[in-house]
């Protein structure tokens, strides 16, 4: 057990808000949506419903604060485990389970692992599951948006482990060098899968790395919406002003498993988890916004349910949708196929409509 593992919890003490009531409302009200959603995908991986799922449990803070002060012509590169920043852009949970389900209207036609989604109305691309890539393709990202004039940033999202990549390392030498507007949005939760943050790097925070590269690095609790508003909010307005990239180190701790596949309890105790739960983003932000009377244990309890019921029938309606055509693999790979390729299309589908071949 690893018990020294995570790094100390970050202090909670209250940061100056730039955040408008309604903001902060809507705001614990996507992260709780989050919470819930992750919850009930666990529980479907777990009855054999879903293939796989990386919660983002824990996390809902950092990533759902951060969407928040991204503009929507802003570029996403994201990881797997992205579920607040999708939620902010407008993913509904329908649209999420029918990409785990790889059913008829998955808009990937189930050729994604389940929870690797991307939406190309909102910007936001299929998650990396390879560690690092995203950083390089958000900087490229940049560097084309630069060249047509959009006034918009590329936000690249990723853990502590992908500090230790290459790609990280070619990412940010690149945009330090050409200036890009990219935010570097490292969620740091204390693990790459069973590795220890303190195995990874013997540098003494994430954020210092930015040094190497000539570009500003700053290490911002997690766990607190005003604080990563305001910084995701102040490196994209440098960004977007010509003034370059900015590496923001986002601490926050991984609550739950890396992903379904992975059991945590044989690598961390109990005790290292409960110190951080005590940090819960969602209950420090309720225990913030019952303080400042903006809301109350009955309000809550009424948008759980509210919540609870908009993600059971969000699988309700995902489950009910027949699965992805089968013959649907030979679209959208090449504009103008062949006609060889055309003569295998008739020819599988005459063995499906056989019965040759079984979907
Ligand atoms: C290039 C590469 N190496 C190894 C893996 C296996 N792998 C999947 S997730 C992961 C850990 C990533 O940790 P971190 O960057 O901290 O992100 P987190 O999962 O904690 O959000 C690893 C090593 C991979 N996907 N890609
Ligand atoms: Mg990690």
């Amino acid at each position: 057990m690893a018990d020294a593992a995570a790094p100390a919890p970050p202090t909670p003490e209250a940061t100056p808000s730039d955040l408008a009531v309604d903001d902060e409302l809507a705001i614990y009200r996507v992260m709780l949506l989050a919470r819930t959603f992750d919850e009930r995908a666990l529980a479907l991986q777990r009855q054999g419903r879903i293939g796989f799922y990386a919660p983002a449990v824990g996390q809902e803070a950092a990533q759902v604060a951060c969407a928040w002060a991204l503009e929507s012509g802003d570029w996403l590169f994201p990881s797997y485990r992205e579920l607040g920043v999708a939620l902010v852009r407008g993913t509904t949970p329908e649209e999420l389970f029918d990409q785990f389900l790889g059913n008829a209207a998955d808009r990937l036609h189930g050729r994604q692992m389940p929870n690797h989604y991307g939406f190309r109305d909102r910007n936001f691309v299929v998650a990396s599951s390879p560690i690092g890539t995203q950083v390089t393709q958000a900087v490229g990202a940049a560097m084309a948006a630069v060249r047509r004039k959009d006034r918009v940033v590329t936000v690249a999202f990723f853990g502590d482990g992908a500090t230790s990549s290459n790609d990280f390392h070619a990412g940010l030498n690149f945009a330090g060098v050409f200036r890009t507007p990219t935010i570097f949005f490292c969620q740091n939760n204390g693990w790459a899968i069973s590795l220890p943050r303190e195995r990874q790097t013997a540098s003494k925070t994430l954020a210092d790395k930015a040094a190497a590269y000539g570009v500003p690095g700053l290490v911002v609790d997690g766990n607190d919406v005003h604080a990563v508003f305001r910084a995701v909010r102040d490196a994209r307005a440098r960004a977007v002003a010509g003034e370059g990239p900015t590496l923001l180190e986002a601490q926050v701790y991984r609550l739950g498993p890396h992903s379904t596949s992975d059991d945590p309890r044989r690598y961390r105790s109990e005790g290292e988890v409960d110190v951080w739960r005590q940090r819960d983003p969602i209950g420090r932000l309720r225990h913030e916004l019952i303080e400042a009377g903006h809301w109350s244990e009955a309000d809550d309890a009424k948008l759980l349910e509210e919540v609870r019921g908009e993600v059971a029938e969000a699988i309700r309606r995902s489950e009910a949708k027949p699965p992805s055509p089968p013959a649907s693999f030979f679209d959208d790979v090449l504009a103008t196929p062949p006609p060889s390729l055309e003569a295998e299309r008739r020819e599988f589908e005459r063995l499906l409509a056989e019965g040759v071949v079984k979907p």
